[in-house]
């Protein structure tokens, strides 16, 4: 178990750090602390063979010119938030709009374009972990209250990369927040995910209007292109219904203890998630324009897909939706975890 820390970078006078955390048998995980976004997770594959299984640049400068949130924390809120704005306790709370009247994870500034500074490095005879910090100060892209964020990244002798969330303002705030990595199994980005096998216990997903938005409605998944309760590639159902021709940028409620398990045939690398979040949105990479990775090979359309494992989005406009409030004084703690396994 070893952790290595590099520099990166410089950003606004501000140095970006990156770690790699190294498992017992080869697996790694390395992030930057510009958005705290994992760059590379390097998994084996049926036959040993080390491959980058998530999106990642090999600059800074890429992270800072492409806004595909490539491996980084989203927040204060992830997901979008219609018309930029919310009411609370009689308070009306105007958020900076970055995607048309919309606002989108967190703002045109959001969690994924700060510097996170590192609080403690811990080395265990069966895990490695780093933790990081980031203050989002009062009125940040709008939102109310200084808040305190923590984050974990813990990797396991088990193959386990394991995100813990810690957060406490004071005041009143939505917070929502997810890790945006896109994961490629079949490594170093050598095909695209729509043969990737997906299977996810989800009985509901929430439909979208035209801006991409909640309607509000928790629709089950029986009988549309959104039921991956049964394993399926990503490709199978996606042509077949006009909300996904494009491919998926859905959420999914998540049945009680429900888990999602990617897997790709190829490699035999298989991928576990479980969290304690009620949501989370499918994106198949939909919006990727050719972006050179560090593998040096173009990021085209669905080259990764992201399971963001959030809250309900814009659940501050929807009151029928679980609350994404946080009192002031009070402590979020969220985690979900990725564990990698190979199969034979
Ligand atoms: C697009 O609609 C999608 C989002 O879901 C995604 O998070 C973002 O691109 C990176 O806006």
């Amino acid at each position: 178990m070893d952790i290595k820390k590099e520099v990166f970078g410089k950003y606004r006078e501000k140095q970006v750090d990156a770690y790699t955390l190294k498992n017992d048998h080869g697996m790694e995980v390395t992030f930057i602390t510009y958005g705290g976004a994992v760059t590379k997770i390097l998994v084996p594959d049926r036959n040993g063979r080390l491959e980058n299984v998530v999106l990642g640049f090999g600059t800074l400068d890429a992270y800072i010119e492409h806004t595909h949130y490539f491996g980084a924390i989203v927040g204060r809120v992830a997901g979008r938030i219609g018309q930029s704005r919310y009411d609370h306790q009689g308070e009306t709370v105007e958020l900076t709009p970055n995607e048309g009247e919309n606002h989108l994870h967190g703002g045109r500034s959001g969690f994924n374009s700060g510097v996170w500074e590192e609080e403690e490095v811990a080395i265990e005879f069966d895990r490695v972990s780093v933790k990081i910090s980031y203050l989002s100060r009062d009125g940040e892209e709008g939102y109310p209250g200084n808040l305190k964020v923590f984050v974990t990244y813990t990797l396991t002798n088990e193959g386990c990369f394991h995100i813990k969330y810690q957060a406490e303002a004071d005041r009143d705030t939505p917070l929502n927040l997810t890790n945006h990595s896109y994961f490629n199994l079949s490594g170093d980005a050598k095909e695209d995910v729509l043969g990737h096998v997906l299977q996810m216990d989800a009985d509901s997903f929430l439909p979208l209007s035209e801006e991409n938005l909640p309607t509000g409605e928790i629709r089950p998944v029986e009988g549309t292109a959104f039921d991956f309760r049964q394993k399926r590639t990503i490709r199978e159902d996606m042509g077949k219904s006009e909300e996904t021709k494009n491919g998926y940028d859905h959420p999914f409620v998540l049945n009680k203890s429900g888990n999602i398990t990617l897997s790709h045939e190829g490699s035999g690398r298989v991928m576990t998630v479980g969290t304690d979040q009620e949501s989370f949105v499918l994106y198949t990479g939909n919006f990727l324009t050719g972006d050179i990775l560090s593998e040096g090979v173009p990021a085209g359309k669905h080259a990764g897909l992201c399971l963001e494992t959030q809250g309900y989005p814009d659940a501050v406009n929807h009151p029928h939706f679980p609350s994404v409030m946080v009192k002031a004084g009070e402590e979020y703690r969220a985690s979900t975890s990725y564990t990698f396994t190979v199969k034979k």
